[in-house]
């Protein structure tokens, strides 16, 4: 399936994001591209799905609520949650303006604020270099973040997922269902126990 230029991409979104915003972006392409190049997931849907998975975030939550009812998008009951229209209406946004894209990409443009259970690595590249790419104020636990997401991305994205709704529980802030549902889907995967020197941790980020 033929996919956008990354040129096209980019003067779109330049038009359309809050400088802050498009920032973000290149910095949650950059980590995607870099951890999808260690586990081996294919760069065109990597760089794809990052640039685009925050292009519905300049548009109000009416606007937002409308394209989701116009385009029977299913919000598996979370309508009541404003911050995670943009996600899922940003596979209508995307193909709106760049025609048909790879259902992976869409998923990992429509799941990647909350997670979802049993995620593709696609989806679980995007959720987790949202999280943790370059831009982003140091926090407790992004560097272990970063670091278990290059020894192994689904390990990664578990680490983030528990450290995300540990941290919305001590700000007595509702966790969103699926993201709870996301969490418990690697249950039966428990986090890997490094060592304080395991030289699996021990690879530094690149920056280029
Ligand atoms: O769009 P971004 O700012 O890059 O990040 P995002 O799409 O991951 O998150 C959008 C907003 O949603 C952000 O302010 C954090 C918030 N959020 C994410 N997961 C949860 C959440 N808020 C609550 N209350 N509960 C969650 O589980
Ligand atoms: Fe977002
Ligand atoms: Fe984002």
């Amino acid at each position: 399936m033929p996919m956008p230029a990354r040129n096209e991409i980019l003067k779109w979104l330049y038009e359309r994001l809050k400088p802050k915003r498009f920032l973000h972006t290149l910095g949650v392409e950059q980590e995607a591209l870099q951890l999808a190049r260690i586990h081996g997931i294919p760069l065109k849907e990597a760089s794809t799905a990052a640039l685009l998975h925050d292009c519905a975030k300049n548009l109000s939550t009416e606007k937002l609520l409308a394209i989701c009812k116009d385009h029977n998008i299913n919000l598996h009951n979370n309508e009541e949650y404003p911050q995670l229209l943009h996600a899922f209406a940003a596979p209508y946004v995307a193909q709106k303006q760049f025609g048909t894209l790879p259902e992976d990409v869409c998923n990992a443009l429509r799941f990647h604020t909350t997670g979802r259970a049993g995620m593709s690595p696609l989806e679980e590249l995007i959720y987790s270099a949202d999280y943790a790419e370059l831009g982003r104020d140091p926090f407790p636990g992004l560097e272990e973040a970063r670091k278990r997401l290059i020894a192994d991305l689904s390990d990664g994205t578990h680490f983030i997922l528990q450290n995300t709704v540990k941290y919305l529980e001590s700000n007595h802030s509702e966790v969103f269902p699926m993201t709870m549902q996301a969490l418990e889907s690697y249950k039966d995967r428990p986090l890997i126990n490094y060592s304080q020197n395991d030289r699996r941790l021990q690879k530094e980020h690149i920056i280029w």
